[in-house]
């Protein structure tokens, strides 16, 4: 769907974003390593939960709902939505933090852990990274160890109630400890691979590794 990059409007939300990153906005030079803080540095606290995207929504019934896990992996495996439910499925309470400085406490999951997962498709030693594609075009990466965390999952649920498109459903990825950006909505592909890509926001100015903590915002 390469045509939801496309028009004006998206184009200028790249824009702007792309120049907050140049800038350093929100940079407070504060590291908290240690999580002594709930909140990460420059963060505020909010209760509702913004919609943050490159403004179209795919729409994918889950029907036709597919999630591909491909690359380095002894057991390649498509996935629909009724397999999926089948798998191994968690209950996780966790925050968001969104690079654009909100974030949201005590959000509850439903999904398959990325552990479980990974247990089912087994992945090489070669894997070094990540990589999540998604219906809209977004793609984002990350490491392989910060993928296999026990708190990283493929969610279905929120609050109890099935995804709602806009932030993502059928299926998104929930990775907590890394800003909000790194969790793939509408997923389409898991590629477990032997090298790193930048995805959408990492090639326009954002860090390629993205910990709150330690203001991973940009660069
Ligand atoms: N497929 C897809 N996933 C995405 C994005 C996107 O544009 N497309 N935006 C990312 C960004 S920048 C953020 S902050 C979160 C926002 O998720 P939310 O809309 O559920 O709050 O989704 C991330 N995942
Ligand atoms: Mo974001």
């Amino acid at each position: 769907m390469t045509q939801s990059f496309s028009g004006k409007i998206k184009d200028k939300l790249i824009a702007a974003k792309r120049k907050w990153a140049e800038d350093g906005r929100l940079l407070t030079g504060t590291a908290d390593e240690k999580h002594e803080n709930r909140l990460p540095p420059g963060q505020r606290l909010v209760k509702d939960w913004p919609v943050l995207d490159l403004g179209i929504t795919p729409h994918i019934s889950p029907d036709a709902f597919e999630l591909s896990i491909t690359g380095e992996v002894e057991n390649p495996l498509i996935l629909d939505f009724e397999r999926l439910l089948d798998l191994p499925n968690v209950q996780a309470k966790n925050d968001i933090h969104c690079v654009t400085s909100w974030s949201r406490y005590d959000n509850h999951w439903h999904g398959v852990s990325a552990l479980a997962l990974a247990d089912i498709v087994k992945p090489t030693k070669d894997v070094t990274h990540v990589l999540f594609t998604a219906h809209d075009g977004y793609t984002t990466n990350v490491r392989i160890d910060q993928f296999l965390d026990d708190d990283v999952l493929i969610a279905h649920h929120w609050e109890g109630e099935p995804l709602t498109e806009e932030h993502g459903g059928p299926v998104r990825v929930v990775i907590p400890k890394l800003y909000f950006w790194k969790s793939t909505k509408w997923v389409r592909e898991i590629n477990f691979a032997k090298h790193d890509k930048p995805g959408f926001w990492e090639e326009r100015g954002y860090h390629n590794n993205a910990d709150p903590w330690t203001e991973e915002r940009y660069g």
